[in-house]
């Protein structure tokens, strides 16, 4: 149901309406599933998700090939298959790869440490190539570097992600972060990385990065999220930076939904990615 709902807030329109060309390439169908079997038996239709990543993961690397490719979900999953597509093609044009990870959560559960048994919890300790999960989703060609990795809007993290995320050596700026030093300057800081290695960068978005105030529309709420003024500002930035290569818009759920509010919230924040400004202004060049 997330894409049809961004498809229903005219996310493509919005997008058209900006001079782009846009082509939705609609629902991607799963690969046939595989046997797959794990020792924690915790976790939730893993063989049928693991028949999503087989096949996403394979068509992120196909249509990464021209333009920038617009992953909708759906559970948060799906970006363990959408980057280690996008990673592949970075690769393969001998550029790096960064990630910028909009969330409350860092995703960083491996298959034995997830409690919850939700494989949302797993993507990105997958694409960053933490051991165990090889033989069950599909095979990484291109682990993500995690210095090259940064989180914005974390706000709640499970003991054993916090031990892991940390030694990975990703970069985590938690609401904390942003309070003290502005969500700007901490965004600004990790552009200029990505331009100075003329990285590919890979935004992955979910929902709940947002404030639930501005935001309802997801299952994993935490109070005291990014404001939609910050998110925003995120956005714009990102546009002018010239540097966003391709985006996931996850966990968007309109069942949970008030009005369609956050629907139009995640579209129109995506809209402003791809250059809807109130003023023109001078570009900002990064690196
Ligand atoms: N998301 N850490 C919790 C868990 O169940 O592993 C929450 C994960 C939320 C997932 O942000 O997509
Ligand atoms: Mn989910
Ligand atoms: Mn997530
Ligand atoms: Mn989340």
């Amino acid at each position: 149901m997330g894409p049809n709902g961004l498809r229903a807030a005219g996310l493509a329109e919005a997008l058209a309406g900006l001079g782009h060309d846009v082509v939705d390439l609609g629902d991607l169908q799963p690969a046939p599933e595989r046997a797959v079997s794990h020792s924690n038996p915790s976790l939730k239709a893993l063989a049928e998700t693991v028949s999503w990543l087989d096949a996403l993961s394979e068509k992120a690397f196909e249509i990464s090939e021209n333009g920038i490719p617009v992953f909708m979900g759906g559970d948060h999953v799906m970006a363990a298959a959408s980057v280690a597509g996008v990673s592949r093609r970075a690769q393969q044009k001998g550029r790096p790869l960064f990630v910028l990870w909009l969330d409350a959560h860092t995703d960083f559960h491996t298959l034995e440490s997830t409690e919850s048994g939700n494989l949302h919890g797993t993507p990105a300790a997958y694409f960053t190539g933490r051991p165990g999960f090889e033989g069950v989703y599909p095979r990484l060609d291109a682990p993500v570097d995690p210095a090259n990795v940064c989180m914005l809007g974390i706000r709640s993290v499970d003991a054993p992600e916090r031990v892991a995320v940390s030694q990975a050596g990703v970069t985590i700026h938690d609401m904390r972060a942003i309070d003290e030093s502005g969500i700007g300057a901490l965004l600004s800081a990790f552009l200029e990385r990505v331009a100075a290695s003329n990285g590919m960068l890979h935004v992955s978005f979910d929902i709940d990065f947002l404030d639930p105030s501005a935001a309802p529309g997801v299952g994993t709420t935490v109070p005291g999220g990014a404001s939609f003024r910050e998110a925003h500002l995120v956005m714009e930035m990102l546009h002018d930076s010239g540097l966003v290569t391709s985006l996931d818009l996850v966990e968007l759920n309109p069942f949970l939904d008030e009005r369609g509010k956050s629907a139009i919230l995640m579209t129109d924040l995506t809209a402003s990615l791809f250059g809807k400004r109130v003023m023109d202004r001078p570009t900002r060049s990064f690196g």
